[in-house]
C-alpha cells in the first residue's frame, strides 16, 4: 500500500477521534473545581473561625505528611491571579466553596462581614472575566463550634442552623450565584468522617477502637446521612419559596460515585453490583428523587437506618434542580458470601453485602494514578451516566469533578512535573465517554469540571497529591506553573 494512503487514513483516524468543545452540545459548560479548605488557607484571618477539619488536620497523625491547610495554596489571597488562569484557559465556569465558619465564625449567631466581603469580591472578580460561579455550599468545613455545641450533623439542631447559614448565602450572593450545590460528597464524609474515622471529624469505633476515641461505625453513618438530606431538602424549599423566582436558580448536590462492574456474570455478582450502587449514590439520591431509601438498605439495615415521617419524605422529593457527580474511577463488585470483614469490624461499609474492589484474581482493573483508590476507566463515565438515566429519569448531570493525581515526588524537576501526558490522555478518554453519552446515548450532561485547577491539599494525603491543572511550587511562594494539560484545554476549549 502507497505510504500515502497510510498517511491520510491515519490522518482521517486521528481527525475523527479528536474532540473538542465544539463537539460538545451548544452552552455546555467547561469549569474547574476547588473547595474552600483545601485552596483558601488564611484559616486565621478576617474572623474566619476553626472548623472541624482544622482540628482534624492539626491532630497527631491524621495527615499523611503532618501537613494541614492552615495555608494551602493561599487562593484567599491570590484568587485574582487564579482567575486569569481560568481565563487563560478559556473556562466557562469555576467551581469553589463557601466557607461555612468565614460567615458564622461559631456557625451561629452574627454575621462575619469580611468573610460575605471576600465571596462577594471573589464573585464579581469570576464575573468580570466572564466565569461563572458554581457554588458550593458545605465542602466538609463544619464550624467546630457546632460539632462542640451538639455533635454536628449527628444531632437535628444541624438542621435549623445550616438553613440559616444557607439564607444567609442566598441573600448575599444568589442575585449573582445561579447554581448552588448544598453538599459536596455527603456519601464521603458521612463514611469516611463516621465510619472508618480517617476524615474529620474522625469518629469511629472498628479496630477496638484504636484509631477514633468515639464513635459507632454501625449507626453514625447512617445518622448522619439521615440530617444532611433533611438539611438539603429544607433549604432547596427555601430556596423555592423565597427566592426562585427573583434569583432563578437552581439546586443540586455533588454526589461520589465510583461506577461498579460485576467482578462476574453471576447473578450473586451483579446483585451485589446493585446493591453496592445502592449503598453508595442510591443512599443520597433516591430520598431526593424518590421520597426514601432504597429497599435493599432498609430491608439490610432495619432499625439502624433511620425513617422519614410523610411530611419529610415530601419535602426530600423532588428536591433537585440537577445532580452533581463527581466521578473518578471504577471498581468490581462481588457478593460477599463469608462477611468476615463485616463481622470483625460491624461497620456501615460491611452492609451491602458486597465487596467493591480495583482488581480480581490479582489483576488491576486498569492502570493508576497516583492515589490509591483511582483506576484509569474511561468507559465507566459513559455507563454511569446511562445509569443515571435509566434509573433516575434522564434528570439534569453536572459532572462537578473528574481527574486524576500525580504523586508530589521531591526527586522530580519542576520541569518534569509539567509534562502530564497521562492527565492529557485521562481527560481526554473520560470527555470521549462522556460525549458518546451524550450523542449517542441520549444523556442529559450539562457540564464538566475539572478536579482541579492547581495542586491543592488533598485531605488525609496532605500535599503528597498533586489533582492540578497547575502545578504548584511548595517550596517558592507557591508559585503557579502551567502543565501541558493546560495547553490541551486551551486547545480543547477554544476550537469549535
Ligand atoms: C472521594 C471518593 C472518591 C473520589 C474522590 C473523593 N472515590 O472513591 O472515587 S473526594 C473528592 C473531593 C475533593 C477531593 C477530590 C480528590 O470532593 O475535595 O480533593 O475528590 O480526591
Amino acid at each position: 500500500i502507497p505510504l500515502v494512503i497510510v498517511l491520510v487514513v491515519l490522518g482521517v483516524q486521528t481527525c475523527l477521534a479528536q474532540i473538542n468543545r465544539g463537539s460538545f452540545p451548544k452552552g455546555f459548560v467547561f469549569g474547574t473545581a476547588s473547595s474552600a479548605y483545601q485552596y483558601e488557607g488564611a484559616a486565621k484571618e478576617e474572623g474566619r473561625g476553626s472548623t472541624v477539619w482544622d482540628k482534624f488536620s492539626h491532630s497527631f497523625g491524621k495527615v499523611a505528611d503532618f501537613s494541614n491547610g492552615d495555608v494551602a495554596v493561599n487562593q484567599y489571597h491570590l484568587y485574582t491571579g487564579d482567575i486569569q488562569l481560568m481565563k487563560d484557559m478559556g473556562m466557562d465556569a469555576y467551581r469553589f466553596s463557601i466557607a461555612w465558619s468565614r460567615i458564622f465564625p461559631n456557625g451561629t449567631g452574627k454575621i462575619n462581614q469580611a468573610g460575605v466581603d471576600h465571596y462577594n469580591n471573589l464573585i464579581n472578580a469570576l464575573l468580570a472575566n466572564g466565569i461563572e460561579p458554581y457554588v458550593t455550599i458545605y465542602h466538609w468545613d463544619l464550624p467546630q463550634a457546632l460539632e462542640d455545641k451538639y455533635g454536628g450533623w449527628l444531632n437535628p439542631q444541624i438542621i435549623k442552623d445550616f438553613a440559616a447559614y444557607v439564607e444567609v448565602c442566598f441573600q448575599k450572593f444568589g442575585d449573582r450565584v445561579k447554581h448552588w450545590m448544598t453538599f459536596n460528597e455527603p456519601h464521603t464524609f458521612a463514611t469516611q468522617g463516621y465510619d472508618v474515622g480517617l476524615q474529620a471529624p474522625g469518629r469511629c469505633s472498628i479496630l477496638l477502637r484504636l484509631f477514633c476515641r468515639a464513635g459507632n461505625s454501625a449507626t453514625e453513618p447512617y445518622i448522619v446521612a439521615h440530617n444532611t438530606l433533611l438539611s438539603h431538602a429544607t433549604v432547596a424549599d427555601i430556596y423555592r419559596k423565597k427566592y426562585k423566582a427573583r434569583q432563578h436558580g437552581s439546586v443540586g448536590v455533588a454526589f461520589d460515585v465510583i461506577w461498579y462492574e460485576p467482578a462476574t456474570n453471576s447473578t450473586e455478582d451483579i446483585e451485589a453490583t446493585q446493591r453496592a450502587q445502592d449503598f453508595q449514590l442510591g443512599w443520597f439520591i433516591e430520598p431526593l428523587i424518590f421520597g426514601d431509601y432504597p429497599s435493599s438498605m432498609k430491608s439490610r439495615l432495619g432499625s439502624r437506618l433511620p425513617k422519614f415521617s410523610k411530611d419529610e419524605s415530601a419535602l426530600l422529593k423532588g428536591s433537585l434542580d440537577f445532580v452533581g457527580i463527581n466521578h473518578y474511577t471504577t471498581f468490581y463488585a462481588k457478593h460477599n458470601s463469608t462477611n468476615i470483614i463485616g463481622v470483625l469490624l460491624n461497620d456501615s461499609l460491611a452492609d451491602s453485602g458486597a465487596i467493591t474492589l480495583p482488581f480480581k484474581d490479582g489483576k488491576a482493573i486498569a492502570d493508576r494514578a497516583n492515589s490509591i483508590w483511582l483506576y484509569i476507566v474511561p468507559h465507566g463515565i459513559r455507563s454511569l451516566m446511562n445509569y443515571i438515566k435509566q434509573k433516575y429519569g434522564n434528570p439534569p448531570v453536572i459532572i462537578t469533578e473528574n481527574g486524576m493525581d500525580d504523586s508530589n515526588s521531591p526527586f522530580i524537576s519542576i520541569k518534569d512535573a509539567l509534562k502530564d501526558e497521562k492527565r492529557i490522555k485521562y481527560h481526554n478518554d473520560y470527555l470521549s465517554n462522556l460525549l458518546a453519552s451524550i450523542k449517542e446515548d441520549g444523556c442529559n450532561v450539562k457540564g464538566y469540571f475539572v478536579w482541579s485547577l492547581l495542586d491543592n491539599w488533598e485531605w488525609a494525603a496532605g500535599y503528597t497529591s498533586r489533582f492540578g491543572l497547575y502545578f504548584i511550587d511548595y517550596s517558592d511562594n507557591l508559585k503557579r506553573y502551567a502543565k501541558d494539560s493546560v495547553q490541551w484545554f486551551k486547545n480543547f476549549l477554544n476550537t469549535t
